[in-house]
């Protein structure tokens, strides 16, 4: 099949790789319908996807992955810097021409028998200069009908493009799905990402995490801007004003589940709304008016299946209804659709789980869906979408929220006391382990801007960067920073917050507080609110007023443990890196917890 550009330095780097892996056949993705049906098709035939019930959910399809293939794998995840010191404390390491050795020997002739797909795309609207094009090359259909709904893909990408040199190259191999040669290596000194053995999401869609995050992180340190883990929404008041909000948590945190939030019926009657431009990623620049503008460079969601549900996130399981692709959920075989835990109290009772077996979802104790099962799904199926969804220049940020899953400790919201208070907010981050990454759930660790399976180079350099971006915003446009945690619970175990479309309540506040419109309570660790600035108009049974207060406490004697775990973080990771306006507020916390 005829190349779809004349770009030599693409050209030249593909034929290099045909050379290496040998595929039977190279077959470009020009992004048009016929051919994107036509994988679909093939991929039905070979059983690699199942295509769902096409009247209750037209053009949608399921893919199971192998069992051991589940989740990112952090512990196999390398940034190939040239040095140790580059990649930092917080990265696995590998020698770049170690890496490449390595990985080539694994890759050579492993396409053999099998295509190669050539994937031209674009994060970021195709020709914004806030956009960046990658070329991906792998040997996997599921691969190719995920990154079209995720990224923007075809012929338009490379026209738009022409004969630039700094595109993101990416190779792709499906191997054996051999965990035990299963890495994921970045590059970012080479624009190159290489990833073999591995067919799951996070892994192998090297647009998002590897790229949009890793990549880019490492050329936003470079060229003075952000790439950050976090979700874009924006909040109409009444009187139609919209303000965004750019937020950061850990992975299967929550970020989907706020970006897509229904407001809570009182607010819905009085005519607020919430619009949604990104769930995942941000890309964040200083605009010509000297506020951060933030775009969202995905073009879907790869949101996490178990506990979406009508009432959780009606916008995402509406998203999830055309054009989708589901990864290890469950078979509902009777109407042939499929089924989480989470999505309704009425499991099938003739269904396939996730991993391929029979499964009666009404006897079995086992689980239908796995906890890390995904829709991939196109961001323009949201009921919320935002019109600023394809605005080149992105949205202006009235605040950056950071957030985690504390059981404990964390209060429900609080606000740095300016930018470097922020930042240490940021860093001192920390969140209880999820599914969406192999290894222990449940457990907590440091996760500093949620980026701590995603930054590309060194952490303490990374936050000095973002000392450094503060330096160049005057005091009014920087966004203010915060803090949130929805998951607090009480001795039961119970959450002590409802959360989803009611967390509306607390970025009201957070909000308010932006414009300056609402007094708050400083604390040892910022600003608290004051307990009744906190509307609970309709939700005074769920949640009472002395709840809420403990929920917005500081206590004492866990601050201070946590502030020794941070100290202890800091110094045990990066010794004497930590930039210096960090090492302050650390010693500004302890002494006000004295
Ligand atoms: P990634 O896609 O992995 O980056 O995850 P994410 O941050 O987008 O998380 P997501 O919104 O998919 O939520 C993950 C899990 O957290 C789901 O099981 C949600 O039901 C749950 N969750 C989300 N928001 C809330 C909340 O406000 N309160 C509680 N208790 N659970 C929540
Ligand atoms: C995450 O784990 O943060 C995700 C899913 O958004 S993955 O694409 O696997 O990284
Ligand atoms: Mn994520």
């Amino acid at each position: 099949m005829a190349a779809l550009t004349t770009n030599k330095s693409i050209l030249s780097w593909i034929d290099e790789k045909i050379e290496l892996v040998k595929p039977d056949k190279v077959v470009w993705i020009d992004g048009s319908e016929e051919q994107i049906e036509a994988l679909r098709a093939e991929a039905c035939s070979t059983g690699e996807m199942i295509k769902l019930n096409q009247e209750k959910l037209p053009d949608c399809y399921l893919h199971r992955t192998a069992v051991n293939d589940v989740a990112r794998v952090e512990g196999r995840t390398f940034i190939c810097a040239p040095t140790k010191e580059e990649a930092g404390p917080t990265n696995n390491w590998m020698d770049p021409a170690e890496a490449y050795e390595m990985l080539y020997d694994i890759a050579r002739d492993s396409y053999k028998g099998r295509t190669m797909y050539v994937i031209p795309y674009s994060m970021g609207p195709i020709g914004s200069e806030f956009s960046k094009v990658g070329i991906e090359l792998t040997d996997s259909i599921y691969v190719v009908l995920n990154m079209v709904i995720m990224t923007r893909v075809g012929k338009a990408v490379l026209d738009t493009y022409g004969d630039g040199e700094d595109w993101v190259r990416g190779l792709h191999c499906r191997c054996e799905i051999d965990e035990e040669k299963r890495y994921i290596c970045q590059f970012p000194q080479d624009n190159t990402i290489i990833s073999v053995n591995s067919g799951y999401g996070g892994n192998v869609l090297l647009g998002k995490k590897c790229f949009a995050l890793r990549i880019a992180s490492y050329l936003g340190k470079n060229e003075g801007w952000m790439a950050e883990h976090m979700l874009i929404l924006g909040i109409e008041n009444p009187e139609g004003e919209v303000k965004y909000v750019c937020a950061a948590f850990p992975s299967a945190c929550g970020k989907t589940n706020l970006a897509m939030m229904i407001p809570p019926e009182k607010y819905l009657k009085k005519g607020y709304k919430v619009w949604c431009v990104g769930d995942d990623i941000s890309w964040i620049r200083k605009g010509e008016d000297g506020r951060l503008y933030a775009i969202n460079p995905e073009n879907g969601f790869f949101g996490v299946a178990p506990g979406t549900n009508n009432k959780s996130n009606p916008n995402a399981l509406a998203s999830t209804m055309k054009g989708t692709i589901f990864t290890n959920v469950a078979h509902n075989l009777d109407d042939n659709t499929v089924w989480w835990e989470g999505l309704d109290k009425n499991p099938p009772a003739n269904a396939i789980e996730w991993k391929g077996n029979p499964w009666n979802g009404k006897e079995s104790e086992e689980k239908g869906a796995h906890p890390n099962s995904r829709f991939t799904a196109p961001a323009k199926n949201c009921p919320c979408l935002s019109s600023e969804f394809e605005n080149p220049q992105g949205v202006p940020i009235s605040a950056i929220v950071f957030g985690g899953r504390r059981a404990k400790l964390a209060p429900l919201v609080y606000q740095s006391r300016d930018w470097n208070h922020g930042v240490f907010v940021g860093s001192s981050m920390a969140s209880e382990t999820t599914a969406a990454a192999t290894g222990a759930v449940g457990v907590v660790r440091r996760d500093p801007m949620a980026m701590i399976p995603f930054c590309g180079y060194n952490m303490a350099d990374y936050w000095q960067h973002w000392i450094d971006i503060g330096k160049t915003l005057d005091a009014d446009k920087a966004p203010k920073i915060f803090n949130v945690n929805w998951f607090r619970k009480d001795d039961e175990g119970n959450f002590m917050w409802p959360g989803f479309g009611d967390n509306l309540r607390v970025l009201e506040w957070i909000i308010d507080r932006c414009e300056g419109k609402v007094d708050a309570v400083e604390s040892e660790i910022g600003y608290l609110p004051k307990a009744e600035d906190i509307n609970l108009d309709g939700i005074e049974d769920e949640v009472s007023l002395e709840t809420l207060k403990s929920i917005l406490t500081v206590e004492k004697d866990l601050w201070v443990e946590e502030a020794n775990g941070i100290e202890a973080f800091y110094n045990e990771k990066f010794g004497g890196n930590v930039p210096a306006e960090l090492k302050a507020e650390l010693a500004t916390l302890k002494n006000n917890l004295k």
